[in-house]
């Protein structure tokens, strides 16, 4: 039977990825299936998000390389507001480049990502020697991969036959570290397992979230919470400025975050629905 009609609690055990079993029991016990992607490009901006809807997220989702102040303090402090208000935290890296190389960006560099983040993300490009770079660094740590086997993007090249790669070379990553996709829809179920290939449970996290507006003119695609976790069966749903766009405004601060926060709460109540609805409790 498709995962779609399980519980999230009920899944922790099938998963031996430490990060994502995080994930499935921060949700069960939050009862929150949100997670907000900060796009932000200050540090205090971005902490102040992350303030405002920590409460009501299972996950905080960067590009930490958009941050204009960046420092190691902001993620201590991110690392200290994950703590305080039970979130974890996702790099959007989206890695693209070989093994060695991205060993390298995942570990060193300004931002030294492994450390503070709890998941990231990778396209399958290179091939499955990123997996294995990425899992060097990561897996040590504890932390979890998710492939981009489908984008929310118009046009993107990633439908068809590549996102079907992507769910064999996770099945194939018999290291565990490998443990959802970004994808549109279950496509973890929509691909037939390969002689001698075991079924493997998998998140799947969905951006291009949205209640008010179907784009954003270039190139973005909405969908709603229910289209995303009830329609198709999907986790995690992902919305940034669905949630933080007042703060994109001129005008009072203090009058933008507070509807950031309410933003939050609206869209946690229909993503928690959807999935009531779809699991039937
Ligand atoms: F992999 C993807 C994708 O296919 N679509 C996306 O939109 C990632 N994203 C990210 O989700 C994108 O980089 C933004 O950080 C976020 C969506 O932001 P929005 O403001 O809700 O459109």
């Amino acid at each position: 039977s498709s995962v779609a009609s399980k519980t999230y609690a009920s899944r922790v055990a099938s998963f031996a990825n430490p990060a994502a079993k995080l994930l499935l029991e921060t949700m069960e016990r939050k009862k929150t299936n949100l997670c907000v992607s900060v796009d932000v490009t200050k540090k205090a901006d971005l902490l102040q998000v992350v303030e405002s809807v920590g409460a009501d997220v299972c996950m905080v989702k960067t590009h930490i390389d958009i941050v204009e102040d960046f420092d190691l303090d902001l993620t201590e402090k991110l690392s200290a507001l994950s703590t305080q208000h039970d979130f974890m935290i996702f790099e959007d890296r989206k890695f693209a480049d070989i093994g060695n190389t991205v060993s390298l960006q995942y570990s060193s560099g300004v931002h030294k990502i492994a450390s503070w983040s709890h998941i990231t993300n990778a396209h399958l490009v290179p091939g499955p020697g990123i997996i294995t770079g990425l899992a060097e660094v990561g897996q040590p740590l504890g932390r979890g991969l998710l492939l981009l086997a489908e984008m929310s993007s118009k046009g993107n090249l990633a439908g068809g036959e590549y996102g079907q790669k992507c769910v064999q070379a996770a099945r194939n990553d018999t290291t565990g570290f490998t443990c959802g996709f970004i994808a549109m829809d279950r496509i973890d179920e929509k691909v037939a397992l390969q002689p001698g290939q075991e079924h493997k449970d998998f998140l799947v996290l969905t951006p291009g979230v949205g209640l008010d507006a179907k784009g954003d003119g270039k190139g973005q695609q909405y969908r709603t919470p229910d289209e995303v976790i009830r329609q198709s069966g999907c986790d995690v749903i992902i919305v940034g400025r669905g949630i933080y766009g007042a703060l994109l405004k001129d005008g009072d601060k203090s009058e933008a975050f507070r509807n950031v926060q309410e933003q939050a709460a609206r869209y946690r109540k229909a993503g928690w629905e959807a999935y009531l609805q779809r699991t039937q409790q």
